[in-house]
């Protein structure tokens, strides 16, 4: 008869580096962020911990991509204020409307790289999405389209596939692309958990629309203190 073992609950982090490119960032940034360069430091701190899993995400857009406002007609092609409605190409009854952006993160353009002083070299995975034009593509995971949903990146795979339990969010923009990746790391069944201030928002007043979103589905915000950044200091 074997002996009895202790409960334990499994635990394995991964670090999902967010978007941290050229084009939301100053002082170059198409889409820049205020304050996008600012929390590298503390990313790189991240980066130095010993999650067993490091992925970094890239938006990765082609020149045609359905989210660029130059890609639509007047009047409603402005930048950060006109809105269009996708429909889903494999469905059209599904439908989701959304913000149009200017050109970003075009796939071979300096505003697509990584910030060069992000520390790249800790990181086993580099994941790339947006890159069908024909969907918006926020989260890390896939498209916000359901039936069915028409592009996924791969990450999902990556996370289960290594074991992963946690998953620990960080970059850019706190309001978008962060935010969609963590709501579907809740719904890939992983703990999830933001490092608030190793993110920075496109804008600052929808973060309360934000943290209502983690609340309600249990996204876990926290600070570089807090318990759970701890634990991973300690994993082996
Ligand atoms: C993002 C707007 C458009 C982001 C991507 O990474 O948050 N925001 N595309
Ligand atoms: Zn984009």
């Amino acid at each position: 008869m074997s002996e009895a073992t202790p409960p334990t609950t499994p635990f394995k982090p991964a670090l999902v580096i967010v978007d941290v490119q050229e084009d939301f960032c100053p002082p170059t940034g198409s889409l820049a962020v205020a304050g996008g360069r600012d929390i590298v430091p503390l990313i790189n701190e991240l980066l130095a911990l010993p999650f067993p899993v490091k992925i970094a995400t890239k938006d990765f857009h082609p020149q045609d991509h359905v989210s660029f406002a130059s890609n639509h007609k007047p009047p409603n092609n402005k930048p950060f204020t006109s809105s269009f409605v996708i429909q889903n190409p494999l469905n059209k009854t599904e439908t989701i409307e959304t913000e149009l952006w200017p050109d970003h993160c075009v796939i071979g353009t300096k505003g697509a790289e990584l910030l060069p002083e992000l520390d790249v070299s800790k990181v086993q995975h580099i994941v790339e999405k947006g890159q069908d034009k024909r969907v918006e593509m926020y989260s890390a995971f896939a498209d916000p389209f359901r039936n069915p949903t028409v592009s996924k990146s791969g990450l999902a795979k990556i996370l289960h596939d290594a074991g992963v339990t946690d998953v620990y969010i960080a970059g850019l923009a706190a309001d978008y692309c962060v935010k969609f990746t963590a709501v579907d790391a809740v719904g890939e069944g992983f703990k999830t958990w933001v490092i608030e201030e190793a993110t920075k928002p496109v804008d600052p007043a929808a973060m309360k629309w934000v943290w209502q979103e983690y609340e309600r589905v249990g996204v876990d915000l926290i600070g570089m203190d807090h318990n759970a950044i701890q634990k991973v200091k300690e994993y082996s």
